[in-house]
C-alpha cells in the first residue's frame, strides 16, 4: 500500500463515516511500513481539510463534520497506540491547545508525531486555561512546550502561554493554521520556534535551545488596543451583525456572526503579531463562505464600510484596515 492508496481508502471511509473501514486502512498502512507521521499529515490531515472544505461549501452539515472528525480522531488514536510502543529516548514535552481553541485533533497529531520521535509527551487536549498552564509547567517540569492554535482568536492566549513558558526558561514551539504560512506571527508573539507541520515539529523540537530568556514585552499601544477590542467583542459582534448584511435574508444570522467574529479576531491577531495578512486572509475566507451560500460576494464591501465606521475610535485598527483591506 502507498500513501496515495491509503488516502483514497481513508477518504472513502470518512465520506461514509465508517470508523471500522478507516481503522482498517490505518492498520494496513502501518503493517506495510508507511511512516506514522506521513499517515498523520498526508492521509488524516489531508482528509480533514477536505471535510472543512465540504462544510465551507455547505455540502456537509456541522453534524457530518463532527462525525468525520470522530473518525479521524479514532484513526489518530490507533496510530498513537502503536507509536507509544517505541522507547522514550528524549526529554519531556507538554502539548497543548491555546485557551478557547477547540481544534484538538491537530495537537493530538503533534503529540503523536513527537512521541514517535522518542519524546515523553503529555497531551493536555483542547482549550487549556493560561493560568492552569503555569501550574502544569511547575508540576511536570517539561523540557519544552508545544502549542497548537487553529483560530486567530486564540492567538492572544497563545501569547500568555509564551509569557508563562519563557518566564520559566522553557522553550515554546508553536504551529497551526492561525500562525499562517511562515514564522512571522510566531516570532511576533515571542515564541521560540514555529513549524508548518508534524514532520517540521519533529525537526524543530530537536533543535530547540535548552533554556530561553523571558519573551520581550509586546508594543504597549497594540496590546492595549487588542485588549479593548477583546473586552468589547460581544457588543461589537452584536452591533456589526445588526447592520451586516443589510439584507437579513442574505446569510444565516449565525454564520454572519461567525464571519464578523472571525474578522475581529483577525484584527486582534494583526495587532498582537504585527502581521496584517490575517485581515485579507479572513476577508477571502468570508468571501468564499458567501459565495458557497449563494450570497453576493460584494457584501464584503458593505462589511468593510460597517467595520470602518464602528472601529473609527481604535486608531491602530483603523490604520490596519486602510492598508491591509483596501476599499
Ligand atoms: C474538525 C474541525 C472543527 C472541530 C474540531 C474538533 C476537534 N476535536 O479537533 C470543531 C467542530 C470543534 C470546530 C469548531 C470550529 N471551527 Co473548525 N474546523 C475543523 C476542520 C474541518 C478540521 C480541523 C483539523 O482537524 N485539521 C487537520 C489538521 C491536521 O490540520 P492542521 O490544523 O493544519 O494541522 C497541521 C499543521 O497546521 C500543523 N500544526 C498544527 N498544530 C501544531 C502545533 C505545533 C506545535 C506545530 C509545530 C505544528 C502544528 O501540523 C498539523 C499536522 O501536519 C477545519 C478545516 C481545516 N481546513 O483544517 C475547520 C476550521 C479550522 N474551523 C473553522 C471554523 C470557522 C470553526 C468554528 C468557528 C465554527 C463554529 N461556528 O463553531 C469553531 C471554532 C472553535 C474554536 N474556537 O476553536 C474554520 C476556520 C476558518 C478561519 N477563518 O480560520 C475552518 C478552516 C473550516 C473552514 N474551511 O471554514 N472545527
Amino acid at each position: 500500500m502507498t500513501v496515495v492508496d491509503a488516502l483514497a481508502g481513508f477518504e472513502r471511509a470518512v465520506s461514509s463515516l465508517d470508523t471500522t473501514a478507516a481503522l482498517a486502512v490505518v492498520d494496513d498502512a502501518l503493517a506495510t511500513g508507511i511512516d506514522p507521521v506521513a499517515l498523520l499529515t498526508e492521509v488524516i490531515g489531508t482528509a480533514q481539510r477536505t471535510v472543512g472544505e465540504k462544510w465551507q461549501r455547505a455540502e456537509w452539515s456541522v453534524a457530518e463534520e463532527h462525525a468525520a472528525t470522530a473518525v479521524a480522531t479514532a484513526a489518530t488514536e490507533a496510530i498513537a497506540r502503536q507509536v507509544r510502543q517505541r522507547p522514550i529516548t528524549r526529554g519531556r514535552v507538554i502539548v497543548a491547545c491555546a485557551e478557547r481553541e477547540w481544534h484538538a485533533l491537530p495537537a493530538m497529531m503533534i503529540d503523536c508525531a513527537l512521541r514517535s520521535d522518542g519524546w515523553d509527551t503529555t497531551l493536555l487536549g483542547a482549550s487549556t486555561p493560561a493560568l492552569r498552564l503555569s501550574q502544569y509547567l511547575q508540576d511536570l517540569g517539561p523540557d519544552a512546550l508545544a502549542v497548537s492554535c487553529s483560530m486567530l482568536g486564540s492567538l492572544p492566549t497563545t501569547r500568555r502561554f509564551v509569557e508563562a513558558s519563557t518566564a520559566a526558561g522553557i522553550p515554546i514551539l508553536v504551529g497551526g493554521p492561525a500562525f499562517g504560512p511562515d514564522d512571522l506571527r510566531a516570532r511576533g508573539l515571542g515564541a521560540t520556534a514555529w513549524a508548518p507541520d508534524a514532520a517540521g515539529a519533529i525537526e524543530a523540537m530537536r533543535t530547540l535551545p535548552a533554556v530561553v530568556p523571558a519573551a520581550e514585552p509586546l508594543p504597549e499601544a497594540s496590546v492595549a488596543e487588542q485588549a479593548a477590542l477583546e473586552l468589547a467583542h460581544t457588543e461589537l459582534v452584536v452591533e456589526l451583525t445588526a447592520h451586516w448584511p443589510g439584507d437579513r435574508n442574505a446569510l444565516d444570522p449565525e454564520l454572519a456572526a461567525d464571519a464578523v467574529s472571525q474578522l475581529l479576531h483577525a484584527i486582534w491577531a494583526a495587532l498582537l503579531t504585527g502581521d496584517p495578512r490575517s485581515i485579507p486572509q479572513t476577508v477571502w475566507w468570508i468571501a468564499a463562505l458567501l459565495e458557497h451560500r449563494g450570497a453576493p460576494v460584494a457584501l464584503t464591501d458593505d462589511l468593510r464600510a460597517e467595520v470602518t465606521k464602528l472601529l473609527r475610535d481604535f486608531p491602530l485598527t483603523a490604520a490596519l484596515i486602510t492598508t491591509s483591506w483596501p476599499g
